[in-house]
């Protein structure tokens, strides 16, 4: 403690030496004392790994104060689960939550001065129907993000299964669930997730500590392990702070009101409307706060910080090892780069983005892989990279680059996550090399780009501020077409697009907002073809995929005064993942706010009785 006299000369030290103190009492038992653990994990704490066997594993959801965990086996560090492609995955799901007020707390609003008024109707525009607060129940239950499961229970069901808190039912019907998946053969092996999805306090339960890693296994892994390449897996994820919940407090204004909305509340359909009202989106802040972010469980530092401060990676010298890196952010963007210690940019290579391995339609691995460009991972995205040990003596760093999220979006600098050192090499681990296959095996997905497209539709993403003097926004998401209307998803609510199994659609997703978003997609991964009208070479397969924000165009262009960002993706719903398939942005205070709908995919039989 004395040490605190000296380093208050400056906060951000003041901040590393705390952490550094602090982890000298990490200690992740859950106890009823503690039920989350104590402390903070020390820069380059390894998470534990479970590698669940046939009769599954228990996760207990318990709470501490404004925390939450996952406990398995005794610890409250939540583990990389270890599955194999071709096996089952059983997880009960316990929920001990006590104090469903302390979540709510967490992304609760604040109050406006002045209220802001309702998007008016005008002629031609989609009517803007306002959204409603959902206070936190304490609910919780589990999603397998980017599993190509069905979305039917006991499989990956966040619409239908939930877990009632320890402190009173609140309609879930059961304390704890056990969810038994089947990982496919065909799946694409590589990094996932766990995170709860109960819809309106994704964020809150994400912020207060429940998101975990999983690896899916498959041959490209043992040929790996047999060549002595190491792997690790590093979690970013979000920290509470003022800004969840609360964004553009100060700031944010909506639009001066240039007509009068009375007589027109009522109004919620409009049969010839085809336009997105952007006189009235959320306008620009200037004081978003920045977001804290962790590593493993440690708090990242801002600005320039010691060696000592950040995850230090040994790699055998000449040698590569694996990084599997997972944003679990709520809202975080990350531009992940390798660097040395003077900045300068690192080749490394991709292996995958998404748990898709990095290759062509058939399979066959890409050359464009080997790359020193900075990687944009969206909330929920993943980078698995191999990354060489740099020359003894020397530094690398995993970098995150500053972000720009648009001019509503939150401010993320950037940051220095780890720095990377040569090892002693081994023998052995020097004769080794990654075995180098051509072409992997197909998945699900595979073919996706030649198979013929049935059809195409166009999905808006707009945000308001929310009428009334709570300081919150209203997010959309929605098909185009003429007549549709922007509301706010809610639970229960009936699928907006209905396709059947075994078709294949591209979609153009527009972004006619101030900030970014992430799209993202339960079930099934899809190949982005393009960004802001430009093809994407060699089409990545992903489950999300960030949205640009929109631009203005000058008054006299012929697109109006505004253009959206655009993404176009192509997708098919397989028939073994029939169901009622969730879409929505990844920043999960937009998804808990409405920016999130339904696909619901029929099954074959149903798609024959209605030919
Ligand atoms: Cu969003």
């Amino acid at each position: 403690m004395a040490m605190r006299g000296i380093i208050l000369l400056c906060a951000l030290t003041w901040a590393v030496i705390t952490v550094a103190a602090d982890a000298q009492d990490f200690d992740p038992r859950s106890t009823s004392a503690a039920p989350c653990g104590m402390g903070t994990p020390p820069p380059g704490h390894q998470l534990p790994e479970v590698r669940p066997t046939s009769g599954g594993i228990t996760m207990i959801v318990r709470q501490d104060g404004s925390r939450l965990c996952y406990v398995v086996g005794g610890s409250a560090d939540a583990p990389v689960l270890r599955v194999r492609l071709g096996t089952a995955l059983n997880v009960t799901l316990r929920n001990e939550i006590t104090d469903p007020a302390a979540i709510d707390a967490v992304a609760g609003p604040g109050k406006l001065a002045s209220p802001n008024e309702p998007v008016p109707n005008a002629a031609g525009f989609y009517p803007v129907l306002p959204g409603m607060r959902h206070p936190a129940t304490g609910a919780t239950n589990l999603h397998v993000h980017g599993f190509a499961v069905p979305p039917v229970k006991p499989q990956d069901d966040v619409l239908t299964v939930c877990t009632d808190p320890a402190s009173g039912p609140v309609g879930c019907g059961q304390r704890s669930f056990t969810y038994h998946y089947h990982v496919p053969t065909n799946m694409p092996a590589g990094l996932y997730w766990y995170h709860p999805h109960v819809h309106g306090e994704v964020q809150a339960q994400m912020l207060m500590g429940l998101t975990g890693a999983i690896v899916v296994e498959g041959p490209q892994d043992d040929a790996r392990h047999a060549a002595g390449i190491e792997e690790r897996v590093l979690v970013v994820r979000q920290l509470p702070d003022l800004d969840a919940g609360k964004i553009q407090a100060a700031a944010m204004t909506a639009a001066p009101m240039t007509m009068t909305n009375a007589g027109q509340a009522e109004r919620t359909t409009n049969p010839n409307a085809t336009e997105v009202d952007t006189a009235h989106e959320l306008l620009c802040n200037r004081n978003s706060s920045i977001d804290a972010i962790s590593l493993n469980g440690t708090p990242v530092p801002l600005g320039e910080a010691p060696d000592s401060a950040l995850a230090n990676i040994k790699i055998a010298a000449n040698g590569k090892q694996l990084l599997r890196i997972l944003n679990a952010a709520t809202d975080a963007f990350l531009d992940l780069a390798i660097t040395d210690a003077h900045g300068q940019a690192l080749p490394f290579e991709i292996l995958a983005r998404d748990g898709s391995p990095l290759t062509d339609d058939a399979g066959a691995k890409l050359p464009s892989a080997a790359t020193s460009q900075s990687q944009l991972v969206p909330p929920a995205g993943r980078l698995e990279i191999l990354v060489a040990a740099p020359p003894i003596g020397t530094k690398a760093y995993l970098v995150s680059h500053a972000v720009d999220t648009g001019c509503a979006g939150d401010r993320i600098p950037e940051r220095r996550l780890a720095v990377i050192e040569a090892a002693p090499a081994t023998p052995a681990l020097l004769a080794a090399a990654l075995p180098v296959a051509k072409t992997l095996r197909p998945t699900l997905f595979s073919g996706l780009l030649t198979q013929h497209t049935d059809r195409e539709r166009t999905i808006v993403l707009a945000e308001y501020p929310r009428p009334g003097s709570a300081d919150q926004i209203d997010f959309y998401i929605a098909e185009r077409r003429p007549g549709a209307v922007l509301k706010p998803y809610m639970m229960g609510d009936p699928p907006a697009i209905t396709v059947k199994a075994g078709t294949t659609e591209e979609w153009v997703v527009e972004n006619w907002t101030n900030e970014l978003h992430a799209f993202h997609i339960h079930q099934v991964h899809f190949r982005l073809l393009e960004v802001d009208g430009r093809r994407v070479d060699n089409p990545p397969l992903l489950d999300v995929v960030n949205v640009p924000y929109a631009t203005a165009t000058g008054y006299h262009s012929k697109e109006g005064p505004v253009r959206p960002g655009r993404v176009r993706i192509k997708l098919t719903f397989p028939p073994a993942l029939a169901g009622d398939i969730p879409f929505h942005c990844h920043l999960a205070d937009h998804e808990d706010n409405g920016m999130m709908a339904v696909l619901r995919v029929l099954p074959p039989a149903h798609t024959a009785a209605t030919h």
